[in-house]
């Protein structure tokens, strides 16, 4: 037998431990081990009973995802046979959860008779964040234990849920502090004495109401359409609950699977995998091995509390660091901290926070007018004002005042982090730390290495963005690194796009359509088109002789059109938020191409699609053939997480392959010849096609 299955006797009650680190992934191995230690149980009468647990730190993460899409995840016994060989098992199984119990592994859960989980354990069906559904029967047997509605809400979020929740959902029979080994052996004695075993799948009075409502499906889905646009998981998740509550069980367990085989093979679960695998790959930098040291980071400082500051000040209260803000003056401070507390009051008003732990994270930010006040701090951030000169007297001051070790980051956007680090004595404690703004809210942190950044500034760095909830890409220095860098000529296309033909709203459309959450221009409406006019100037200074862009964009700046902020940009804000097409942006368009002797024609959807894609991949070449980014997954994340790029097309490197890098080399040549040199296809983006190798083959 393998030892993926470690078995143990308690008495007359045998123990399973499912024993593949690190997450108990429900391999071949593993269901093989749990079928025949259920064999092993049955055939042996002297066990009166059977408790399933992990070893190690969680039950199990589910399925292991690294099967998917080779025979072994079909492979007999099943996933869903062997939760079926549980259920049906004539002794009593309980589940011993601590750690976690997700997807697969909680169905194995939900196959038992029992479960009894620890206080700290999280329980839930993330399949829908993989683009698939539940396979091995939590669609089926959630709804029974929970009611549908709370399935529903359960499957199609992917939540792991606290135990106390589970319980009171009614997924968790029983919840104990510590070890539920305990509590577990003693289900198990009481239920093998009763002689009564309540099968999931028998459950009936949960769905009832469903059944007899079955219009209740349909309200659920509209209520999630917004959020689950473009997502086809969501919807199929709907589906297989639907048929628990519509079909007789055995029906509906075959419905499931149906479903789950018919999106297992998807491109876009191909794409949410990746985009699961590639999550944990940017934490892994070659240079930089796991056992590097990391500094504690107890207290924190940051410089600037204008719009990224104030963000960056929650973040570290949020995370339970004490951290001092440094303004200019007393009036922009006070101005800075009462934004901070006004973005926390409207998350205690909708119901996302307590008035304590607003009050408690309040607590933990003191602000300052001197630079002094940030001698003691472990990390120091600087988000002063996107000017070369302020930040070298920032960092140079920060030399003198910062106490050795500490860590010196920038959240500049594109300036080169070597120029600031070279205006301290220490470039080796300097980092660019590029979050992304509402700074709060969004998930990435582009982590900027300089030439001597050291390796610990680097893993500290990388271990801050866990602490605070952030994924951490690492990137070299260049103009923008690699987020807005690549967004560079997906701007400069969409401007191009204008002036041949297209409107606004109609290149806002199509790229939302392919899932963006908006459109370039209504994103430049929300950053302010202020910023790209300041970059714009300030490259041309710089290059005159290599920056053709649309000057559509300057002219609209010209006007005050600022965005959002001030009324009106690409498109008019009558209500401040939502984008009306503007005549006189327009007007301003059409007389462009008139201006430049372009007649206007008809421009597709697709061909939008691919005028602004297709140059940000080949970007992204660049990026990659320069060391910029490390590998090709390090550009999906960043694009995920900082761009909205939909997760259920990969990110651009992904979607690159997912198209065939040769179709976008082949459609980069025909730009080329029809747009010229900034369109010329990169050198590794030639080779791939011509290879016939992927991104990911790198
Ligand atoms: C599933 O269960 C499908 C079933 O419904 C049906 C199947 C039926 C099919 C048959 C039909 C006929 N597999 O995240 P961490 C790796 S789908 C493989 O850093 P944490 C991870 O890549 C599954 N590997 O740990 C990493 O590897 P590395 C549904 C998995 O403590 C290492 O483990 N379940 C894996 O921060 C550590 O991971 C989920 O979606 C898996 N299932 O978080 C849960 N899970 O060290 C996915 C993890 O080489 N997992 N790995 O980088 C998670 O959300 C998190 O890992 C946890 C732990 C929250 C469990
Ligand atoms: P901002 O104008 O909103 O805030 C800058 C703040 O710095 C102001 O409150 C100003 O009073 C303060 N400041 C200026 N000089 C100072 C000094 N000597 N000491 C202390 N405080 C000083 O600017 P922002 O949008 O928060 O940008 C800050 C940095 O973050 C820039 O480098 C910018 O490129 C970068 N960034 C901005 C965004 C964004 O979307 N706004 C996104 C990523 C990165």
């Amino acid at each position: 037998m393998s030892d993926a299955v470690l078995i143990e006797r308690h008495g007359s009650i045998l123990v399973l431990s499912l024993n593949n680190p690190p997450v108990n992934g429900l391999g071949l191995a593993l269901r093989t081990g749990i079928s025949e230690a259920l064999d092993q149980a049955e055939a042996d009468d002297a066990v009166t009973a059977v408790v399933i647990k992990g070893a190690g730190r969680m039950f199990s993460a589910g399925a292991d995802i690294s099967e998917f899409g080779t025979p072994r995840s079909l492979a007999d016994p099943n996933l869903p046979s062997v939760c079926l060989r549980i259920e049906n098992s004539k002794k009593p199984v309980v589940a011993a959860i601590h750690g976690v119990a997700a997807g697969g592994g909680l169905e194995t859960a939900l196959s038992c008779h029992y479960r009894v989980a620890s206080t700290k354990t999280r329980l839930g069906l993330p399949e829908v964040t993989l683009g698939i559904i539940p396979g091995a029967g939590g669609t089926q047997r959630l709804p029974r234990l929970t009611g549908v509605e709370a399935a529903l809400k359960l499957i199609t979020s992917g939540e792991l849920a606290p135990a106390a929740k589970a319980q009171k959902l009614g997924y968790v029979d029983e919840v104990v502090e510590g070890d539920p080994l305990e509590a577990a052996l003693a289900a198990a004695e009481r239920l093998a004495a009763s002689g009564a075993l309540r099968r999931t799948m028998e459950i009936e009075e949960k769905i009832a109401e469903a059944r007899a409502n079955p219009g209740v499906f349909d309200e659920f889905a509209k209520s999630i359409a917004k959020k689950a646009r473009g997502f086809d998981a969501p919807f199929a998740c709907i589906e297989a609950v639907k048929a628990a509550a519509t079909l007789p069980g055995p029906e509906g367990l075959a419905k499931e699977r149906e479903i789950f085989k018919g999106l297992v093979g998807s491109s876009q679960a191909a794409s949410q995998r990746h985009a699961f695998f590639a999550e944990r790959e940017v934490a892994k930098i070659p240079d930089v091995p796991k056992d590097t040291p990391v500094k504690e980071i107890a207290t924190a400082g940051v410089i600037g509390c204008g719009t990224m500051g104030g963000g960056i000040t929650m973040n570290f209260a949020n995370a339970g660091i004490p951290v001092t803000v440094v303004e200019n003056d007393p009036a922009a401070l006070d101005r800075g901290l009462e934004t901070i507390a006004k973005n926390y009051q409207a998350t205690v008003d909708k119901g996302r926070m307590t008035q304590e732990d607003m009050d408690s994270r309040m607590t933990l930010i003191t602000g300052a007018t001197d630079m002094a006040a940030l001698s003691e701090a472990d990390v120091i951030v600087e988000a002063v004002f996107e000017e070369m000169d302020l930040k070298k007297q920032i960092f140079g001051a920060l030399d003198s005042v910062a106490k050795p070790g500490a860590i010196l980051a920038t959240n500049t956007s594109m300036l080169d982090i070597n120029v600031i680090a070279a205006a301290t004595s220490r470039p080796e404690s300097v980092i660019g730390t590029h979050f992304f703004s509402p700074a709060n809210v969004m998930k990435l942190m582009e982590n900027v290495r300089g030439e001597k950044t050291a390796p610990e500034t680097i893993a500290t760095v990388m271990d801050l963005s866990k602490k605070l909830k952030k994924v951490g890409v690492l990137v070299g220095v260049c103009d923008g690194f690699v987020g807005n860098r690549m967004l560079g000529p997906y701007l400069r296309e969409a401007g191009f796009l204008l002036e041949e033909g297209a409107l606004p709203a109609q290149v806002d459309k199509a790229i939302y359509d392919f899932g963006f959450p908006m459109g370039p221009f209504a994103m430049m409406d929300l950053a302010g088109n202020d910023v790209g006019w300041r970059i714009r100037k300030r490259q041309r200074a710089e290059n005159p002789n290599n920056l053709r862009y649309s000057d559509i964009a300057d002219q609209i700046c010209e006007l005050g059109r600022f965005g959002q902020k001030t009324g009106g940009g690409w498109h008019d804000y009558d209500d401040g938020r939502t984008p009306t097409p503007s005549a006189k942006v327009e007007e301003i368009v059409v007389e462009t191409s008139k201006r430049l002797g372009i007649e206007r024609r008809k421009i597709s959807d697709q061909e939008i699609v691919e005028r602004c894609l297709y140059p940000l991949i080949n970007e992204g070449a660049k990026v990659l053939e320069e060391g910029i980014a490390m590998r090709p997954c390090d550009i999906d994340i960043v694009w995920l997480f900082g761009y909205g790029f939909p997760r259920y097309r990969g990110g651009p490197m992904f979607y690159a392959d997912t198209v065939g890098v040769k179709t976008v080399y082949d459609k980069m040549c025909e730009f080329h010849e029809q747009h010229g040199d900034l369109m010329k296809p990169a050198p590794l983006l030639e080779k791939l096609a011509k290879a016939d190798k992927r991104f990911a083959d790198l």
